[in-house]
């Protein structure tokens, strides 16, 4: 990523992060909310929101209108790890480089956190959205966000993959589980942008497409991550998959193959968005530096 577009970057994520700690109050039970704000507010690249951000911006000239949407993403990602790192299924004790939302608040807390997250997220989608976004938008951006964070999708993919562990399951089952564990929230990411900036379809189709593309490179990095990384550098435990007898991108193509794939599928998606017209050198680098990414 070059400075400039660094900077924009950076400019996303600090008003993503400013955000958050606004639209998440700390009141009575503070439990709670604190273990809400706890993983929320615990870094993270913040890709997804300022995906969203983005997507907005080049496709209509104006990001504003989809701050709490971008938000609400990044809530239910952070629920999604904070349930996944419960000892009941992937019991880990590190995420982003803190003790996991279980190990400070206790198991029941982290449970109770995530399942509020879930539903404060279109919340803030209802409540915060300005009122110059047309209702119909409005409502379309939110069944987007249910199906995704329902059994269609990101629970779809976290029932095959647990089903999975320990067995020799086929390339499908492994693209199921990914396509739905990790591709849709990008996808989420992506339309919600678009559908916020107004969208014609094919654009939103082209936003989707490149979403499929880098999903998929990302979640062979973090295959590739889970193996070749450390607890500092990933801010959570490496070796997990080996350790659990996951059948990753890794060990169903071999390093090398998967480092290539990665870096083809980036390719694509930088195409994708060229041949439809969508100048963006914040999208163009994050399917970059999915590439080069370390943790
Ligand atoms: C939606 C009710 C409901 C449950 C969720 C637990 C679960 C069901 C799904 C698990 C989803 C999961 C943990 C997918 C892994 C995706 C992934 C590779 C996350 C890491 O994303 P990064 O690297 O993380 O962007 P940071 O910390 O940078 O935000």
């Amino acid at each position: 990523m070059n400075q400039e577009t660094k900077k924009i970057f950076e400019k996303y994520k600090n008003l993503v992060e400013q955000k958050l700690d606004e639209y998440i109050p700390v009141k009575y039970p503070e439990k709670i909310w604190e273990s809400m704000r706890y993983s929320v507010l615990a870094g993270g690249k913040r890709l997804r929101p300022v995906m969203t951000l983005e997507t907005c911006r080049v496709l209509c000239g104006s990001y504003e209108q989809a701050v709490p949407a971008a938000c609400a993403i990044e809530m239910l990602h952070s629920q999604s790890l904070i349930h996944d790192d419960l000892p009941c299924m992937d019991n880990d004790d590190y995420r982003r480089g803190k003790l996991t939302n279980h190990k400070v608040f206790g198991e029941s807390t982290a449970v109770l956190a995530g399942d509020a997250l879930l539903s404060f997220a279109p919340q803030v989608i209802l409540q915060q959205t300005p009122s110059t976004v047309p209702s119909e938008v409005l409502l379309k951006v939110l069944e987007e966000f249910v199906v995704a964070a329902g059994a269609e999708k990101l629970i779809s993919g976290q029932v095959v993959d647990i089903d999975s562990e320990g067995k020799q399951i086929s390339e499908d089952t492994l693209n199921f589980i990914h396509e739905n564990k990790t591709g849709a929230l990008f996808k989420l990411s992506m339309r919600t942008g678009a559908l916020l900036a107004g969208a014609e379809n094919e654009k939103l189709q082209a936003v989707t497409d490149y979403a499929q593309k880098i999903g998929l490179a990302f979640q062979i990095m973090d295959d590739i991550l889970d193996v070749t990384s450390t607890l500092e550098e990933l801010g959570k435990t490496p070796g997990k998959d080996a350790q659990e007898n996951k059948v990753t991108y890794v060990s169903f193509y071999g390093m090398e193959a998967s480092k290539k794939r990665v870096s083809s599928l980036c390719q694509e998606a930088c195409d994708i968005l060229e041949k439809h017209g969508i100048k963006s050198d914040i999208l163009k680098a994050i399917a970059q530096s999915i590439n080069e990414r370390v943790n």
